[in-house]
Parts: C-alpha cells; structure tokens; sequence
C-alpha cells in the first residue's frame, strides 16, 4: 500500500483541483481511458459550468485565447447518487441539468475531438489515496497523433526529418495553444490589481502521453515524429509515458518495448515527468508497512490496458466494463481469459492512478506552477518586450502585479 501523505485534519474536505490531458497516437484508447478511469472514481457531485448570459459583457481581466472551459464561473452542481452507477449519475445529471437523455450533455469528453476538449463536468470525487480529501477533476481528452509510417523505410533521410517536423509542429499547434491558454488564463488572474483568492487552478498538471506499441515497433523505438513532440511538451506539462493496449504484447515483447522506450528517452534526453522518491524515508521507518513501496520511476512507460464496452445484454445500454461471474469488474475478455484493468499483475492502470491523484500530485501541481508556468510566462514576457512599446507595458504591468504577489 502507498503510505498516507500529510493531510490538514479538518471536518471539511480538502479538495484539490487537478487537470489531467490525454495525449497521444491515433487510436491508442485516449478515450476508453479517460471513460475508464471516470468508471473508477467514488464521484460525488459533477459540476457543469453554465453558459454565460448572452448580454454580459467580456471580464476586463479575461485572457485573451482561454477557451470555453475557463467560464467555471457560474456553475451548477449534480450529487452522486449513493454508490450510482455510471448510468445512474449521467441520467440524473442530465434530468437536473435540464437536458433531455439521449441528446444532451454527458460529463465525459466525446470519444473522438478535432482539439483538446475538457470534460463537460468537472468530476468531484473522494481522492483514492486518502478518503478526507476530495479531487476536483478535469479530465481532457485530445485528437491523436498519427505518425506516418512510411518514414520508417528511411528514418534519417532529410524528406523524412522534415516530414516528421511537419508532423509534429501539425499535431503540436492545437495542444500548445491549450495549454498555453491555461497559463494565459492564470496571468491575466494574477495581474489584476484584485486577485480573487478562490480563482480556480486552470493549469494542465499532467499529460499522460499514450504510446501504441505496434507503432514503437514498427519504428525500433521511438520515432523523430514522437521524440520532437514529446520534447516540445515536457517544456509545457508534465508528461507521464504510458505503453497503451499492452495486453496485446506478449511478456517479451512488453519487457523489450518497454526498456527500447526507457533507453530512448533516456538518451534522447526528453525531460518526462521524473517521479521523486520522496516516501522512501517514511517508508524507512515504518517497519509495520509490510509492502514495499512501488518504484514508480522504474514503471515508465506505465502498462496501460483500458476496459472494453460491452453491451451483451440487448436491452441493456453499453457500459464500461463486463461482467464476469456475475461480478462487473473493468476489463478486457478473450478466448483464453480476462484481463482485468484494476489487478496490478495485469497492468499498471491503479500505479498510475494512485500516482497522479495520490502520491504525486502535490508535486505535479508544484512543478506546474514553479518550473513550467514560470518558464513560460518569462518567455511570454520576453517575448511581448520584444514586440514594441505597447506590449512592453502590458508586460511590465503584468511583472509588477507578480512582485506584489510574491511580496504579499
Ligand atoms: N486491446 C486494447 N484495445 C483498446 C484498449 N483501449 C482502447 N482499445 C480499443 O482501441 C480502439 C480505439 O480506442 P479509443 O479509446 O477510441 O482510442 P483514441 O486514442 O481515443 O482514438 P482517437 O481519438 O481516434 O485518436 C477501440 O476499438 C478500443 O476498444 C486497450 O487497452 N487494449
Ligand atoms: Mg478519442
């Protein structure tokens, strides 16, 4: 079992706001991923934004670029129903949300997306690590790269090079502009001269970055078109490799993909997401704790297997998971067996799981704010002090506003 992190007791719950993307090759189950893991929160309330009034006009201090799901402002919020099936939360969702079933909002994003798109909702649910405190989460799922096979004939020609640079630049654009609306969105905040203390955390705090391993293969490891995205991305979010479908690999073929993968971002030098081992003293202490902590460092590129949706019974809706035995359990069924997405022998789905929204994420929220929003916003500046005197003074407000920040 992971050990507990430290937690202010309190009565009320604390809730930490976490936004996770989705990211990756075409086809890679980004999607089944995002439904699965919602299939495995204890949800208790979904928070749908309302559509602004159409005669308000626009917030002085509202980023230019921050997209639709910044309007958190008004918000109406559905309570799970006590141990409610995923059914059972989105019809209720729907019918307090004045839509009609069938036809209306659902809280997940939709399974295929021409840009990133955030959940409708933003998911409350008790954290997995720790029942006293609670995530607020947003879950955005995100189109797929497609890498182009047909560089692999000849990976280093100089056609090939600028085509996976086209590629990657192509696929790159809309997830940049997101991201970087996020960080927009939290500097048009911080420069007001009054800052709302409850302003929600816009920023992307993770990216899981999914790896189709028939694609890995066919490359010999990771291709220019994924090491040049990939490299782009950890200078804007905390990218987290996972190996996708890998209940199509055989032991062999997993162990070998997966260390082809560890050598190549380890020589390439791409800055993924490192996990710290900072329980290692705690664990050292505690002698009672009879499982040893898991080395999540060595566990990169996490094994991912997603559930299927079934829908064996025809009267029945298709849902996430299947039933075994007569027991619903999240997973995948073959002629020889079932995989099953929460058993730690099968993959590494609950690792990761208890990592984002555990153990790790006090530190993927700080390496947002302090390491990857703060980069970002010198180069921002940088950049509008470059481009003339009207931007230097938007510039030089915005930089005046932070120093008050820090000093308060
Ligand atoms: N074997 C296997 N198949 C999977 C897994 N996850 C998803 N799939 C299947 O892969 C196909 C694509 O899944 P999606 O979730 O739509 O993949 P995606 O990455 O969102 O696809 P795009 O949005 O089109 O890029 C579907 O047929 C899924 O059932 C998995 O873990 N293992
Ligand atoms: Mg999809």
């Amino acid at each position: 079992m992971l050990p507990a992190r430290t937690v202010v007791r309190s009565r009320k719950h604390n809730t930490h706001t976490f936004n996770l993307l989705v990211a990756g090759h075409a086809r890679s189950g980004k999607s089944s991923f995002v439904a699965t893991l919602f299939e495995t929160l204890e949800v208790r309330k979904l928070h749908f934004p309302q559509p602004p009034a159409p005669a308000a006009p626009a917030s002085p201090g509202a980023a230019p670029g921050a997209t639709d799901s910044l309007d958190r402002g008004s918000v109406r919020s559905v309570t799970a129903p006590p141990a409610g099936s995923l059914l059972d939360l989105q019809l209720l969702a729907l019918v307090q949300h004045g839509g009609e079933p069938g036809v209306a909002e659902k809280p997940l994003p939709p399974g295929r997306c021409a840009v990133p798109t955030p959940s409708l909702a933003a998911i409350e649910c008790d954290s997995p690590y720790d029942p006293r405190e609670r995530l607020l989460l947003n879950l955005i799922d995100s189109p797929g790269l497609e890498v182009p096979l047909a560089l692999f004939a000849s990976p280093d020609s100089p056609a090939a090079e600028a085509a996976a640079q086209h590629a990657a630049a192509q696929y790159l654009a809309p997830l940049l502009r997101y991201i970087e609306s996020q960080f927009e969105a939290t500097l048009a905040e911080e420069s007001k001269v009054r800052r709302n203390p409850r302003s929600p955390d816009f920023m992307t705090h993770a990216c899981v970055y999914m790896l189709n391993p028939d694609v890995i293969i066919a490359a010999g490891g990771l291709s220019l078109v994924d090491r040049l995205v990939l490299a782009k991305l950890c200078t804007r979010v905390n990218v987290v490799p996972v190996l996708a479908k890998s209940d199509l690999l055989t032991v062999r073929q997993l162990r070998s993909v997966r260390a082809l993968v560890a050598a190549n971002l380890h020589d390439h030098a791409i800055p993924v997401y490192s996990f710290p081992d900072d329980d290692a003293d705690a664990d050292a202490d505690d002698e009672g704790d009879e499982e040893p902590p898991v080395n999540l460092a060595a566990l990169v590129p996490f094994r991912l297997v997603n559930s299927e949706v079934t829908d064996d019974d025809p009267d029945a809706l298709p849902f996430t998971g299947l039933v075994v035995n007569g027991k619903k359990i999240l997973g995948r069924e073959y002629t020889w067996g079932v995989v099953d997405v929460e058993n730690p022998d099968h993959c590494d789905f609950i690792e990761l799981k208890n990592a984002l929204f555990g153990s790790h994420l006090d530190d993927l929220k700080h390496k947002t704010r302090a390491a990857l929003y703060e980069q970002w916003r010198t180069e921002r500046l940088i950049d509008s002090q470059s481009r003339g005197p009207a931007a230097r003074l938007s510039a030089s407000k915005n930089r005046a506003s932070y120093v008050t920040m820090r000093e308060e």
